[in-house]
């Protein structure tokens, strides 16, 4: 039976409000966003009790952002923040997706429901199966999920036709299983959200300075003379990045905010939880703010160095590091010849930013050496995201600003172990050092080929060259690009697995039969062979440290990720394998103690993750070790992108509001941009929207065009905002389908999803 499930979530309007921006970020509005959020989900009291728990030492890690915690003391109040406590709200809400809501509405009827709705149907209870020529789920006890498993496994012809992927809140113990399952298995196809994410990081990063990490850690940046924020929206989506920017200003450091919209955490902070704070009326976070044309920080960079080595040379070894570049660094002549042969009018244009701010920025940087760059998804989900992440590096070795303390990469990471899922191997092209410590740790033969991303997964499924799909978390169908052309890929599958703790799009448009496998949360007590077990995270700043839930599971069937992987790969691999699955499923520390073996920078795993602040992984950039093929930091050739749109076309950027988690929709406003109950938002400029005679609240179409093929999303309301020309914001996962997947990253295959060209059509 071919089910007609709805791919895309439902084009129809809610009831938009708009309100002026704000210009200030928490305070108490966030305080109470975060109670509202609460109490709709599991009550106040519960609430508060839980959010007492998380971030803090011996407690569990918050299930939001990559952030880290300070190393020292942690503040009474509670580390967290408002939007983490929405993701809390969120996973310990009371609302439950049992075997009755299931008989009550069909697969298809949910399809039909907005991703805000489907999330709020609540956590999972059990094992649920949809059947080839069923239209409901039904439930089913574990062992019958393996089995269906195990059969259709059975039934590959080649183990390439499965595919494992991850999202990255799944703890470093669940993710070093789960990859050495795919591994004995036969397949490198471990795509992951980090694909589609800072993949661009890390390639632009491992190329340059040695490490696909950044450098800098907590302290740094409270050290620092200088922080550029650059293609990244902190009071949203790293709120707790706030205080530390704060921190650097008390510190006497500059801030600068680089982005075609002024986002209000980087205008001003208010400290919710400091009285002092609130009564002042908050920090002025950015001295500096400069609207960036959608990718127009490749010019706007380069110009900004054509000015550095203006002022270098007019007075020589006071703007560059000199001894650093010649000691440390190559490519530094063929860099200074790019830089004196770019044209400077040219680069400027192309940024988008008056020649005036870019002088003032330049001067900034002229003027100080401890400098760090941040920077997130404006940067890297670009057609020439590498090259973006490259070009912030050339700014920064040639100041020196890496390797030394207040100085350095800071890219932000999203999820809260996205960074630890890949050091522990979650990656479709590991290294060969990686594979052979595999195969002499568990006696067996990884496969060396390398797997699918998440784009080439697609492409694989649409061409039928998968026929099961598993998912360690995540929401595979409304994260990725291209809705329509995904959905279809992926319903060719046999069969698709999802482990997840609540309901979303992926378990409604699925393969011919599908399973959902419902796991412990992050805050829930796990406990294997009558002891409470913990996991372990890595953070942003490649801290690793443990985490503990100690609230009772949203249902007795729930099953940790851990012993679920232990469970398919005995139901998969049968007699493929010799390694003890329920051993390691039964007591985390023989987990940690295979990643120690395998992986370098775990040594004593077991007894340093009992330190209450975890430890700090290896990282040579941190201490000017370039692990590069010369081991030398490279400069790198970076042409300002000729990318352009038609005559009449818009930039369109797709970004998160601050009522959300990626496709986990928390609730329908966005409040700092002044958008109350609607998400089908088109921010616009007002001078586009004069040229197109649009008003405020006026409805319109877009179709986007790449490669000569058109794609459409109907029904957005415009709003009037404070954007770059000729730039258009609207919020993910509603645009996706308009991100045709080969928009994507050179190199790092990471969606542009930044960088979508569309026309805008007015609604008659
Ligand atoms: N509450 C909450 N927290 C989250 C998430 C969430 O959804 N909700 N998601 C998590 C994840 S997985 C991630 S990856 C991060 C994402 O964190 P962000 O990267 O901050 O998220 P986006 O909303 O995509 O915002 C991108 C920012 O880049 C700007 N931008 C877009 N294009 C350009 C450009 O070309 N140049 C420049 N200079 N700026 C540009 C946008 O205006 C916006 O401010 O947050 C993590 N934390
Ligand atoms: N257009 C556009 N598309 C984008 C982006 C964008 O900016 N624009 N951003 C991209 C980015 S940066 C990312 S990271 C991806 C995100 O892609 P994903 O990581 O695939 O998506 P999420 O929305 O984070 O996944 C949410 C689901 O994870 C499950 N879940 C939550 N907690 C747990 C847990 O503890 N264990 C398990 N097993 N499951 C859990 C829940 O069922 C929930 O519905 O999206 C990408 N897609
Ligand atoms: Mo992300």
């Amino acid at each position: 039976m071919k089910r007609k499930v709805s791919i895309i979530p439902p084009e129809e309007l809610a009831d938009l409000t708009i309100k002026p921006k704000k210009k200030k970020a928490a305070g108490i509005p966030a305080v109470m966003a975060s109670l509202e959020h609460l109490k709709k989900e599991l009550g106040v009291a519960k609430g508060i009790q839980m959010l007492n728990k998380m971030n803090q030492k011996g407690g569990f890690d918050c299930a939001g952002c990559a952030w880290p915690d300070p190393d020292g003391k942690r503040s009474s109040l509670g580390e967290y923040c408002e939007n983490g406590a929405k993701a809390l709200a969120e996973e310990a809400t009371n609302k439950r997706v049992d075997p009755s809501f299931l008989a009550r509405y069909s697969v298809e009827e949910m399809s039909t429901w907005t991703d805000y709705k489907i999330g709020k149907s609540g956590r999972i209870t059990q094992p649920m199966y949809l059947a080839a020529d069923r239209s409901h789920y039904t439930a089913i006890n574990w062992n019958q999920a393996f089995e269906i498993i195990g059969k259709q496994f059975d039934a590959l012809d080649h183990p390439n036709q499965a595919v494992f992927y991850t999202s990255g809140r799944t703890s470093n113990e669940a993710a070093f299983m789960y990859q050495l399952l795919a591994r004995q298995w036969g397949t490198n196809n471990l795509p992951d959200c980090s694909n589609m994410c800072h993949e661009s990081s890390g390639k632009g990063l491992s190329e340059t300075v040695g490490i696909g990490k950044g450098s800098v850690t907590l302290e740094d940046l409270h050290e620092s003379e200088l922080i550029v924020v650059i293609g990244q929206n902190p009071g949203t989506n790293h709120p707790r990045m706030l205080s530390a920017l704060a921190k650097c200003k008390q510190n006497g450091g500059k801030v600068v905010s680089i982005n075609p919209i002024p986002e209000a955490g980087l205008e001003c902070f208010v400290d919710p939880q400091k009285v002092g704070h609130i009564l002042k009326g908050g920090q002025t976070i950015s001295d500096q703010y400069l609207q960036v044309k959608i990718n127009g920080d490749v010019a706007l960079l380069k110009a900004t160095m054509i000015l550095m080595l203006r002022a270098e040379k007019k007075n020589p070894g006071t703007v560059f590091d000199v001894e650093f570049i010649e000691s440390q660094c190559e490519g530094y002549p063929e860099l200074i010849n790019n830089l004196e042969q770019s044209d400077f009018d040219l680069a400027v244009q192309e940024s988008g930013v008056p020649e005036q701010a870019i002088r003032d920025f330049a001067e900034l940087v002229i003027q100080r050496k401890k400098i760090i760059i941040c920077w997130a998804m404006g940067i890297t989900q670009h057609e020439n995201g590498v090259e973006n992440v490259r070009e912030i590096v050339n700014l920064l070795l040639l100041k020196g600003a890496i390797g030394k303390k207040g100085a350095g990469t800071c890219p932000v990471r999203g999820h809260s172990n996205v960074q630890g899922d890949r050091t522990v191997g979650i990656w479709e092209a590991p290294k060969e050092p990686f594979l052979k410590n595999l195969d002499d740790r568990f006696d067996m033969k990884a496969p060396r080929e390398h797997g699918y991303d998440v784009v080439h997964a697609i492409k694989a499924m649409n061409e039928n060259r998968v026929k099961v799909f598993v998912a360690m978390g995540g929401n595979f169908i409304s994260a990725t690009p291209d809705s329509l052309f995904t959905g279809q890929a992926v319903q060719n599958c046999d069969l698709t697995v999802q482990i997840s703790t609540k309901l979303n799009r992926s378990h409604l448009v699925t393969g011919k039969e599908a399973l959902i496998l419902p796991c412990l949360s992050r805050s829930e007590k796990d406990i294997q062979a009558s002891v409470l077990q913990f996991v372990s995270v890595e953070n942003s700043m490649g801290v690793v440290h443990s985490s503990q839930g100690t609230f009772p599971p949203a249902s007795k069937y729930l099953r940790s990720e851990p012993a679920i992987v232990a469970s398919i790969a005995r139901a998969i691999l049968k007699n493929k394998t010799t390694t003890n699955w329920s051993e390691m499923a039964s007591n985390y520390d023989l987990v940690r103690e295979h990643i120690e073996a395998v992986i370098p920078g775990f040594e004593h795993y077991n007894q340093r993750v009992r330190i209450p602040e975890g430890f700090y992984l290896p990282n040579g950039a941190r201490h000017k070790k370039f692990k590069t093929s010369s081991g030398k930091a490279k400069f790198t050739i970076n042409p300002i992108p000729e990318r352009t749109v038609a005559q009449g076309h818009f930039i369109l950027m797709t970004i998160r509001t601050h009522d959300q988690y990626n496709t986990t929709i928390y609730g329908m406003n966005d409040r700092y941009r002044g958008i109350v109950n609607e998400r089908r938002i088109a921010l616009m400029n007002q001078i586009d929207m004069e040229k197109l005679g649009l008003s405020n609240h006026d409805i319109i179409h877009f179709k986007s065009y790449f490669k000569g093929e058109v794609r459409e999303a109907r029904q957005f309301k415009v709003v009037a905002y404070d954007i770059a020309v000729g730039c258009i914001a609207t919020y993910f996962p509603e645009a996706n389908c308009l991100v045709h997947l080969d928009n994507k990253a050179k190199v790092s295959h990471t969606p542009a999803s930044k960088f979508i060209e569309v026309a805008v059509i007015k609604a008659s």
